[in-house]
């Protein structure tokens, strides 16, 4: 297995890099050109026009099993745009349906998950330990954080499937001030002791509101050479190597291509999310780079020396940031 590792910046920062951490790279633009739709085929995909609900938790899209997780006393829920719903100023990435989510009341559910689970007969005898995932999201033109030091969950790239639910990666959205629409984006993973870590971060994304975006990943499974990247619209984000992606002794595990979950001192709702086209590929696929300059990029993590320096840069405590599955949910049920 040959992937790649970053290419300029390992070379100039070998020296100083502890081989054992996990390491971010400076984001590759030099990359494959090859889109995921040419001459890759997915193990799975749906563009969720022929979905119907099985249940309020379940989708009938046939092929995978999904779940959507929140608690079971109401405040969230999830729907089939144009078919359960039809709300003004939507239209589905593709053709006339897409998955609606949202979370109405922190206090009943505190989150809302598009999981997918990945074990034995479900879609792990596709994918084996590479797991590639192609999905659009939509997040409203007013989308913002309501409170401060608020943080928002995304996506789950990798999420461990049993007690103690670890390790598991997380994309986070935050806001460092609410009155303005500046925004950070980070990845965050919780290893497999529960220590939490930083390990990417850009600050003054361009957050894509009010219109679909393309989120991408890579995951590779591995107990200490793990490696997770994450795309959105083509750009190379973060890129995470030497990293544990997997409990060896917990075989079930899923991924999370969309999410609504954040800090519980934000009180507003709705918050909702829209997902179209997901495709999900059992290799490592070539992901287009965006050619413009980036204007955030001079931000960007260039390399991880430990994690002492991220937790100071990181304004949001590490403790409300990311909490273990099993205690900081109000209410769940399956
Ligand atoms: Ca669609």
């Amino acid at each position: 297995m040959n992937y790649s590792k970053p290419l300029s910046v390992v070379v100039l920062l070998l020296p100083l890099l502890i081989l054992s951490s996990p390491q971010v790279s400076l984001v590759n633009i030099s990359e494959s050109s090859t889109s995921p739709a040419n001459g890759v085929t997915p193990v799975f995909s749906t563009d969720f026009e022929n979905v119907t609900r099985r249940s309020p938790n379940l989708l009938n899209s046939g092929g995978i099993q999904d779940l959507f997780e929140y608690g079971g006393r109401g405040g969230a829920r999830m729907w089939m745009e144009g078919l359960d719903r039809e709300t003004p100023g939507i239209t589905c990435h593709s053709g006339s349906r897409c998955v609606g989510m949202e979370l109405t009341d922190i206090a009943e559910s505190r989150r809302n998950e598009f999981n997918i689970i990945i074990r034995p007969s479900n879609l792990e005898d596709l994918i084996g330990n590479e797991l590639f995932v192609s999905v659009w999201l939509y997040l409203p033109a007013d989308w913002r954080l309501h409170s401060a030091y608020d943080w928002y969950e995304l996506a789950n790239p990798f999420f461990t499937g049993g007690p103690t639910y670890l390790p598991y990666a997380a994309l986070h959205i935050l806001q460092p001030d609410i009155t303005t629409d500046v925004f950070n984006l980070d990845f965050d993973v919780r290893d497999i002791s529960g220590t939490i870590r930083t390990l990417g971060q850009i600050v003054n994304y361009p957050l894509p509101r009010g219109r679909w975006f393309n989120l991408e990943y890579f995951v590779f499974r591995h107990p200490t050479e793990g490696i997770v990247r994450v795309w959105i619209d083509g750009t190379l984000l973060f890129n995470v190597n030497h990293l544990s992606t997997e409990d060896p002794s917990i075989t079930s595990w899923f991924t999370t291509p969309a999410k609504i979950y954040y800090d519980p001192s934000d009180k507003f709702s709705p918050y909702r999310i829209w997902v179209d086209d997901l495709a999900i590929y059992n290799i490592l696929v070539p992901v287009s780079s965006s050619p413009i300059a980036f204007p955030w990029e001079s931000t960007i993590l260039v390399a991880i020396i430990g994690v002492t320096a991220l937790a100071v840069m990181n304004r949001i405590p590490h403790s409300a940031k990311l909490s273990p599955k099993t205690s900081d949910d109000r209410s769940r049920e399956l």
